[in-house]
């Protein structure tokens, strides 16, 4: 597929998905959604990787969902075609890790595609919020639950009823970032970042990612019950017994993905 909003490439084992639309600072219009869709896709089926960043500019990760298209949508059109389930969930089905490594304004559906992915690294510049309110609508691609869960409800109800922006440090204070990095390193540091994921043993990565992903969707109870049939299984695998014996052998384990 070309791709007219995003560019993508493949780093050693690292699929890199970066959001390019500088015009309107990456605002996310339906041909872009459409694009990320794609290229998760095609990234999830390629072996050869296994941890995919999606990016976008030192000014904007991306400044929300394209308001031009939204202006003049009816009730009606919204709800018929359905339009933030579909292209937007693939970033949420992924299995294999995805970050976000984010820059400049993460506003709006930006802050929501931000926090659809495993985490985010956040550049010292970057900004947060959930604008919507000013332009008389709400969030709604996650903003008002996975934000709410993810930094408690008084955080979340502040930034969605104010509307205004959070800086990096206030981010990574609150927990919505892992970490915060100068502005010039965010993509090498992310792309570093994957890279140590993508080299440990696949099977494992997928399963620790759904496991923390269940903790969001389930009890206390039923997730740690989840979380130790799935430590369990790793005992199926071939991983398991090399990293623990590699361990003993005082050497690097050499993970065969089964
Ligand atoms: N949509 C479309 N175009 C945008 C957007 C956007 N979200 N953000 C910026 N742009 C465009 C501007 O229109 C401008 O284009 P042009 O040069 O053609 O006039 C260009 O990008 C540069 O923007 P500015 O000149 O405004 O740049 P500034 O540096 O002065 O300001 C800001 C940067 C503060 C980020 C400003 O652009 C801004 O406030 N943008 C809008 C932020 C916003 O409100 N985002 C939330 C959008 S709504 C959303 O994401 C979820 C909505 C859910 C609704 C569900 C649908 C039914």
């Amino acid at each position: 597929m070309n791709y007219e909003n995003i560019l993508t490439e493949t780093k050693g084992s690292v699929g890199v998905v970066v959001l390019n639309r500088p015009q309107a600072l990456n605002a996310l219009c339906d041909a872009m959604i459409k694009e990320i869709a794609s290229a998760l896709d095609a990234f999830e089926a390629d072996d050869a990787v296994g941890a995919i960043v999606i990016t976008g500019s030192d000014k904007a990760f991306a400044a929300g969902v394209d308001v031009s298209e939204m202006a003049n949508k009816t009730y009606a059109d919204s709800f018929m075609e359905d339009f933030i389930s579909k292209g937007w969930v693939h970033v949420t089905k992924c299995r294999k890790p995805v970050i976000a490594a984010v820059a400049g304004y993460v506003l709006g559906g930006g802050c929501e595609l931000a926090m659809m992915c495993d985490f985010i690294i956040a550049a010292d510049n970057a900004r947060f919020g959930q604008p919507e309110i000013t332009l008389g609508t709400m969030p709604c691609a996650g903003g008002t639950q996975r934000l709410a869960r993810f930094v408690g409800k008084s955080k979340a109800m502040d930034m969605c009823l104010t509307g205004r922006n959070m800086d990096a440090e206030e981010a990574e204070r609150i927990g919505l970032v892992s970490r915060v990095v100068p502005v010039v390193d965010i993509v090498d540091d992310a792309i570093k970042t994957a890279e140590r994921i993508a080299a440990m043993s696949r099977p494992v990565v997928m399963m620790i990612k759904e496991s923390i992903n269940s903790a969001y969707e389930t009890p206390l109870s039923e997730g740690l019950l989840a979380e130790r049939r799935m430590f369990y299984s790793t005992f199926a695998l071939n991983d398991q017994n090399e990293g623990m014996v590699a361990f003993i052998e005082k050497r690097p384990p050499e993970f065969s993905d089964s």
